[in-house]
């Protein structure tokens, strides 16, 4: 039986590999690694091993934009639609840098890198956010003035480690982290940009006060009209528009 789940799983990574795409696979605070959910492996243990990072189905975009999906890159699960629970968190200083190592991002998939989060009212293992506007921005990455991506000249010249900084006065508590990329090379007309959501599960710890007074919903942050969804990556030489709201800078 294991035998069989294992030569699934390395089957299933050999399509990954073929296919592309990707997914956040390790997660680091300070010397701390935790693994991420990975979605070619975890689903052939009994049982699953346990992870900070909620479940995707696979290593592909989500592009319906009106879709619960495009909040974890999740799907209808145990009654949690769209992003259910992952079994543990990880424990973040406030202020502390957390860094996301991507599986190797193909150059095809040029666009922006982008950070949210949401404070769990209750604990975070149960807790789903469904349409609630909950999400506040807190990193966004486009494209430089000389043309350079998040994705890939950036993060591939940092080895496929993106890092952000979890905002030194954010008030203590359990927060859900939606990090995305945004690939655009289809992005020329809508639906064409693929989003590649991941839902990391932390407690940030620290003596911080500061919460943000306003917040955006996944769904719903994003239309095919918000200004950076539909842009043809192969021509216009301008700035890039990040989609969604302001960075909060509230917490700094
Ligand atoms: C990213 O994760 C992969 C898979 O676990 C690992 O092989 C690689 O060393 C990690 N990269 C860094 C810079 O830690
Ligand atoms: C380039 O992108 C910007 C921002 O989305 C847009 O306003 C502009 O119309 C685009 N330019 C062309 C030539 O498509
Ligand atoms: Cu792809």
């Amino acid at each position: 039986m294991i035998k069989v789940s294992l030569f699934t799983a390395l089957l299933s990574a050999l399509v990954v590999t073929v296919r592309g795409h990707g997914y956040v696979q390790d997660i680091v605070s300070g010397s701390t690694h935790y693994t991420g959910y990975l979605p070619y492996q975890d689903p052939y243990y009994n049982p699953p091993p346990q992870r900070i990072v909620r479940k995707i189905p696979g290593n592909g975009p989500v592009t319906d934009l009106t879709l619960i999906d495009i909040q974890c890159n999740g799907y209808t699960d145990g009654g949690a639609p769209g992003s259910a629970p992952a079994a543990i968190y990880a424990t973040v200083a406030a202020g502390s840098q957390l860094k996301l190592n991507w599986t190797a991002w193909p150059d095809s998939h040029m666009g922006p890198m982008i950070t949210y989060m949401a404070r769990a009212p209750s604990d975070i293992t149960k807790w789903s956010p469904g349409n609630a506007a909950v999400w506040f921005k807190v990193a966004e990455s486009g494209k430089t003035s000389d043309g350079k991506w998040a994705a890939t000249d950036l993060l591939t010249a940092s080895n496929s480690i993106y890092t952000f900084t979890i905002p030194p006065k954010l008030k203590a508590g359990q927060y859900i982290v939606r990090h995305e990329i945004i690939a655009l090379h289809a992005a020329y007309t809508y639906p064409g940009a693929q989003f590649y959501p991941s839902c990391i599960q932390i407690q940030v710890t620290g003596s911080g006060t500061a919460l943000p007074t306003s917040f955006v919903s996944f769904p719903g942050a994003y239309t095919p009209t918000t200004p950076g969804i539909v842009y043809d990556a192969y021509t216009n030489t301008s700035a890039y528009p990040i989609p969604g709201p302001a960075v909060w800078t509230g917490g700094n």
